[in-house]
């Protein structure tokens, strides 16, 4: 028996970098599930989406729809999977509290997310950094506490994440030891981080930054809404190098961008990257490359974008889906914390 479980944020539109990150392994493990003894659970974490903006009910509920009408068109299967809101299941909070109070204040600043999502750019003064970090809320904060509330409150085996997330997950199983030290128990299971080959997707305009659905510079980003001229369009404007006379490889310190380039090819078509270097080894521009790129995207892109479409208009189906998830994940959420419960004394 294996339980999988993870989440993605309905901030807005999904991007490859969440797709080949994360949700490319979730929508593979849905289709190799053929028999009950896998538990695969994945859902949207809307409690999280508020931790640094707040869109307006409307707005927040046409978000969770297009999430989940993605992550289904993409390959995610609600007959195999529960597929489920975050809110729906009142648990990840109560848990969230019970770990506040074991989790210290120096490893929640520790975590780089915080830090690179509350500090502001260009800032380099330390006094002027600590002010900036007091302005933003005590969720984005204690983010890192709820995410491993909810992975702990399903005993996962398995966690399948982008790479941006491994300190997180890495937190999450030091707060289940600690728990389980703290209370002589063995209520929680210490869960595997699983991440793709693909790891982690840069942005197409600064390839120090991950690719990120908040960035606020459009062509950083590709969608999996965008148009086929959108994808062309940001491809050919991607920050790459002027290196000429020499094979396209794949070398992230020396050649960033193109690295870039490389992986997104890779994980798309599922190859090795030396597949796909031997693939690109005969074109010489980088224009060459980037219609290589763009073509790749495209190809792949159109149909699952096709289903999408019909799959959002669909209003009832999608809600269908959710109210599957909330029965199956409250029934879970609702048995193991009633066992947490009763190792830390409360009725
Ligand atoms: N660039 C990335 N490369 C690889 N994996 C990524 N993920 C996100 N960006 C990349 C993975 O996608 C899953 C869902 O992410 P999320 O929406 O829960 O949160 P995030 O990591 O904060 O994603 P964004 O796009 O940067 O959202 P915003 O801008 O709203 O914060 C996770 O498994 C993540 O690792």
């Amino acid at each position: 028996n294996q339980t999988v479980f993870s989440l993605i944020q309905p901030t807005g539109t999904m991007h490859l970098g969440n797709y080949l990150g994360a949700v490319a392994s979730w929508a593979e493990l849905s289709k190799l599930k053929t028999d009950e003894s896998q538990k695969l659970i994945f859902g949207l974490a809307d409690l999280h989406a508020i931790t640094t903006k707040h869109p307006t009910a409307e707005d927040f509920v046409n978000k969770k729809l297009d999430t989940l009408a993605h992550l289904i068109a993409f390959g995610v299967d609600p007959e195999k999977c529960c597929l489920y809101v975050q809110s729906d299941v009142k648990e990840h909070s109560e848990l969230a509290w019970y770990l506040s109070t074991i989790t210290g204040i120096g490893a929640l600043a520790r975590m780089t997310q915080w830090k690179s999502k509350s500090q502001q750019e260009g800032t380099n003064n330390k006094n002027e950094l600590s002010t900036l970090q007091s302005e933003y809320s005590l969720g984005l904060f204690s983010y890192p506490v709820l995410q491993a509330a909810d992975v702990l409150l399903y005993s996962p085996d398995l966690v399948p994440v982008g790479e941006d997330q491994t300190q997180h997950l890495e937190l999450t199983q030091a707060l289940a030891r600690k728990f389980n030290h703290v209370y002589g128990t063995n209520v929680f299971k210490y869960p595997r981080i699983m991440t793709t080959p693909a790891k982690k997707i840069y942005s197409l305009k600064d390839v120090t930054k991950k690719m990120s659905k908040s960035d606020p510079s459009k062509t950083a980003c590709i969608y999996l809404s965008d148009s086929d001229e959108e994808i062309r369009l940001k491809i050919k404007k991607a920050t790459t190098d002027s290196i000429v006379g020499q094979p396209f490889k794949y070398d992230p310190e020396n050649r960033p961008g193109v690295s870039n380039l490389i992986n997104i090819v890779a994980g798309i078509q599922k190859k090795e990257i030396s597949d796909v270097e031997k693939d690109v080894e005969s074109l010489t521009s980088h224009s060459d490359l980037k219609k290589y790129v763009s073509d790749v995207i495209t190809e792949w892109i159109a149909e699952p974008r096709e289903k999408y479409k019909s799959i959002r208009e669909d209003t009832e189906y999608l809600q269908n889906v959710a109210l599957k998830g909330k029965i199956e994940a409250r029934k879970i959420a609702s048995e193991n914390i009633k066992k947490i419960r009763k190792v830390m004394g409360f009725k």
